[in-house]
Parts: C-alpha cells; sequence; structure tokens
C-alpha cells in the first residue's frame, strides 16, 4: 500500500445483497471488507480521499427479472441489502456515488449518470485504486470508464470479487482491464 497525493480510493458496491445471504450474492463477497478496511485506514492516514460508489435501484428497476431483466430485485433504495456492509469502515467524509437510479436504465459502472469524474477531478486524482463487487460487472465496467477517462487505474486484485456466473468472468474481466491500461495489484502485506 503506497497512497499519496493525486490518488484515491474507490470502493465498488460493497453492498448487502452482493454478499453471502443478499439477493444477489457474490461468492466470499463479503471477504473484501477486512481488505479494504486496511486500504481506508491507509487512505485516512495518508490523507488520501474515499469514494464508495452503491447500486441504488428503484423498486421496479428494468434490471430485474419482473421487468425482463437478468437480475433478481437487489440493491433497492432504502432497504437493508442497498446498505453498505455493516463491517465496512468508511470514513466519515467518504463520498458517496448513487448510480442506476433511473428506473429505466441500467449502469454497472460507477461513472454511469453519475458526476462521480468531475468529483474525482475537483478532488484533483490523478490515480484510482479500485476494490469492492463484482469483479465481473461493476468493478469491471467502473475500471474501464475510468481508464477511458483519464484516470491511471489500479485494482486490488484481492480486494474483489466474481459473480462467475460462467467460470472465468472474473479472470477475464481483470485481462480486459489489463489490457486497457489498467495495472492490477495485490495488497502488500506490512
Ligand atoms: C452489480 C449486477 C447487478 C454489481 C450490480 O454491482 O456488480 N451486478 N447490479
Ligand atoms: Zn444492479
Amino acid at each position: 500500500m503506497a497512497l499519496k497525493t493525486g490518488d484515491a480510493l474507490l470502493i465498488v458496491d460493497v453492498q448487502n445483497d452482493f454478499c453471502p445471504g443478499g439477493a444477489l450474492a457474490v461468492p466470499e463477497g463479503d471477504a473484501v471488507v477486512p481488505i479494504l478496511n486496511r486500504w481506508i485506514a491507509e487512505a485516512e492516514d495518508t490523507g488520501v480521499p474515499v469514494f464508495a460508489s452503491r447500486d441504488w435501484h428503484p423498486p421496479n428497476h428494468i434490471s430485474f427479472k419482473e421487468r425482463g431483466g437478468p437480475w433478481p430485485p437487489h440493491c433497492v433504495q432504502g432497504t437493508e441489502g442497498a446498505a453498505f456492509h455493516q463491517d465496512l469502515k468508511l470514513p466519515r467524509d467518504a463520498q458517496i456515488i448513487s448510480k442506476a437510479t433511473d428506473p429505466n436504465a441500467d449502469s454497472y459502472s460507477a461513472f454511469g449518470g453519475t458526476n462521480l469524474a468531475d468529483r474525482l477531478r475537483r478532488a484533483h486524482v490523478k490515480h484510482l485504486w479500485i476494490g469492492g463487487l463484482a469483479q465481473d460487472y461493476c468493478v469491471r465496467a467502473t475500471a474501464l470508464d475510468a481508464i477511458r477517462e483519464g484516470f491511471a487505474v489500479h485494482v486490488i486484485t484481492d480486494a474483489t470479487r466474481a459473480v462467475n456466473v460462467k467460470p472465468g468472468h472474473g479472470d477475464r474481466a481483470l485481462e480486459e482491464i489489463r489490457h486497457a491500461g489498467g495495472v492490477l495489484e495485490e495488497t502488500v502485506q506490512r
């Protein structure tokens, strides 16, 4: 871990519905929490801003099966399933990004339909350190958009887990990110 001025930590969708017992559970999804807590502590020590995105759907969201979408209802605004994992130690001043709030549009990327890029530029962020859920959906889409937006992207591979609807989707997502110019990083034990 070597966070410095110009970096930001972006924690993607570490919400109850993506953790074991949730509506759209990612296998071992909760395993990212203690790892991300170490990164949060490092960010606080170094004065690096922390951003946290959340999937924040209205009850009739287009991605839900009853509307022909691929997913069971999940991360419905204001529900326990949409809340951040209770052990995630977000700083008091973490910037929260709510996404996919329009009933008729989905976005896996935390940049889609949000002002995240502007907020990062306003904070003079150049390097983004990304972890969270799910590796093959929102982390993938967010990392690829961040690269397109001109940020240097580091994905913390041990701080993310994949849905793997088909085996290998998570690994393929990391390879796509690497191919697009992202750097894959592992948390270094200290
Ligand atoms: C996500 C599936 C549906 C995610 C969100 O946060 O990765 N995956 N909605
Ligand atoms: Zn969703």
